[in-house]
C-alpha cells in the first residue's frame, strides 16, 4: 500500500492492520474507496475524500452526520434490534478525537464497511415495499431528534426556487457555447418553472413542513442484505431540513426508472409504476406516524418535482460545461439530461394514474 494512503488512514484510529485500498461506489460528488484489513474477525472500512468544493463546511456536515448517525443507533438499541452495525453507519474518529481530518487540500473521513451488503440501481417490486417501508422509518426515527434543527449542508440545495435561478444564469452565460443546441429543451423546462416552484411557495405559506430528510434518497445510496433486505441508507452527507418530497422523489427517480440516470436508449427510460406502488404502500405505512394528509397527496408530484430538479441541474451544468458532476465522457451531462427529461415526462403522464392509487390508499 502507498504511503499516502498509510499516512491519511493512519490518522484514524481503526482496528487491525489495512493491506488494500481500492475504489468503490459510483457516486457522482466525493471519492469512496474500499480499505481492507488483514484480519479475518476486524472490519474493512469505507475511506472517503469529500469533495469541500460542494461542501464547504465540512465541520458542520460530520456534525449533522454524527448527531443522526448517534440518535438511529440509540433507537435501535432501544428496541432490541440484532446485527445494528449493519443497520446504521458508524464513523471512525481520528487518534485526536475529530470526525474527520485534514490533509494538504483535502479533507477524509472514515466508516466502518458494512459487511455482505450490496447496492442496486433498480429495485423490484417487492423490495420496493419493503424498502419504502424501512425509509420511511428512517425519517420517522429522526421526526424526535432532539436538539437544534441540523444544519444546512449545502444551503437552498433543494430549492426549486434557486435552481432554476442557477439555469437562468447558465443560460445567460452560455459559458460553454452549449446554448443554441439545448434552447428548446431550455424552454420547455423553464415553461413548466412556476408550477414546479409550489412546495417552495407553500414552504413559505407554513402548509408544507420542512422535516429532516436525507436529500439523496438514489436506490444505490441504500445497502441491502445478500437476500435482498433493506439494511440501512448511506451517504448522509445531505441529511438537512427538507421536504419528504425530496427523499419520496429521489427514490422513485432512480429505483422506478426502467433505465439508467444516464441512459442513451431513451426508450428505455420509463417510470416504473409497479415499482411505485409498491414503494407508496411501504412507505405510506411507515410514515404513518408523522406525515400529513397534504404531504400524502403531493408525493405524486414530489416524484415529478425531483425528476425536474434532477433534469434542471444536469442542465446546468452542462451549459455551464460541466463544472460539477463527475463526467464519464464529454457529452456525460447532455446524456444525463435527455434521460432525466424522459422520465420527466412519462411521470407526468402517469401523474393522474399516481394520484389516483394514492386515493385508493387514503
Ligand atoms: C449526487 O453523490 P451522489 O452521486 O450520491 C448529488 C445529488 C444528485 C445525484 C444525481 C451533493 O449524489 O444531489 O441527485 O448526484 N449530490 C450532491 O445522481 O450534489
Ligand atoms: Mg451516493
Amino acid at each position: 500500500m502507498k504511503r499516502q494512503w498509510r499516512n491519511i488512514i493512519g490518522q484514524f484510529a481503526i482496528e487491525g492492520l489495512p493491506i488494500e485500498v481500492s475504489s468503490i461506489g459510483n457516486g457522482l460528488i466525493n471519492d469512496t474507496f474500499l480499505v481492507r484489513t488483514v484480519e479475518e474477525d476486524v472490519p474493512d472500512y469505507i475511506l472517503q475524500r469529500i469533495n469541500s468544493t460542494i461542501f464547504t463546511d465540512v465541520g458542520l456536515m460530520q456534525r449533522n452526520i454524527e448527531r443522526v448517525t448517534d440518535h438511529i443507533r440509540q433507537k435501535l438499541v432501544a428496541r432490541g434490534e440484532s446485527d445494528i452495525d449493519r443497520k446504521v453507519l458508524r464513523f471512525i474518529k481520528t487518534k485526536s478525537g475529530q470526525t474527520y481530518c485534514h490533509i494538504d487540500d483535502d479533507y477524509w473521513r472514515m466508516s466502518v464497511y458494512i459487511k455482505d451488503s450490496q447496492s442496486f440501481e433498480e429495485v423490484t417490486p417487492e423490495f420496493a415495499y419493503l424498502t419504502g417501508k424501512a425509509f420511511s422509518d428512517f425519517q420517522n426515527m429522526l421526526s424526535d431528534l432532539p436538539g437544534e434543527p441540523l444544519g444546512n449542508t449545502i444551503p437552498d440545495f433543494h430549492n426549486m426556487e434557486f435552481r432554476l435561478k442557477q439555469l437562468q444564469e447558465a443560460v445567460r452565460d452560455d459559458r460553454a457555447g452549449r446554448l443554441a443546441k439545448m434552447q428548446p429543451i431550455v424552454n420547455e423546462i423553464l415553461a413548466r418553472g412556476n408550477d414546479m416552484c409550489l412546495a417552495e411557495r407553500m414552504g413559505r405559506e407554513g402548509t408544507l413542513p420542512r422535516r429532516i430528510t436525507h436529500c439523496d434518497t438514489k436506490v444505490n445510496n441504500m445497502l441491502f442484505d445478500h437476500n435482498g433486505k433493506f439494511l440501512c441508507v448511506i451517504d448522509l452527507d445531505t441529511t438537512m431540513p427538507g421536504f419528504v418530497l425530496s427523499d419520496f422523489g429521489d427514490f422513485i427517480r432512480t429505483a422506478a426508472n426502467t433505465g439508467a440516470e444516464d441512459d442513451k436508449d431513451l426508450d428505455r427510460v420509463k417510470v416504473n409504476m409497479e415499482v411505485f406502488r409498491s414503494f407508496t404502500k411501504g412507505y405510506l405505512e411507515g410514515s404513518k406516524p408523522f406525515i400529513t394528509e397534504t404531504e400524502v397527496k403531493m408525493l405524486p408530484y414530489g416524484a415529478k418535482l425531483l425528476t425536474y430538479m434532477q433534469t434542471v441541474r444536469f442542465l446546468t451544468d452542462y451549459l455551464n460545461g460541466d463544472t460539477y458532476y463527475k463526467i464519464k465522457y464529454p457529452e456525460h451531462n447532455y446524456d444525463r439530461t435527455m434521460a432525466q427529461y424522459t422520465l420527466l415526462k412519462s411521470i407526468e403522464s402517469h401523474e393522474s394514474e399516481m394520484n389516483d392509487f394514492i386515493n385508493t390508499l387514503l
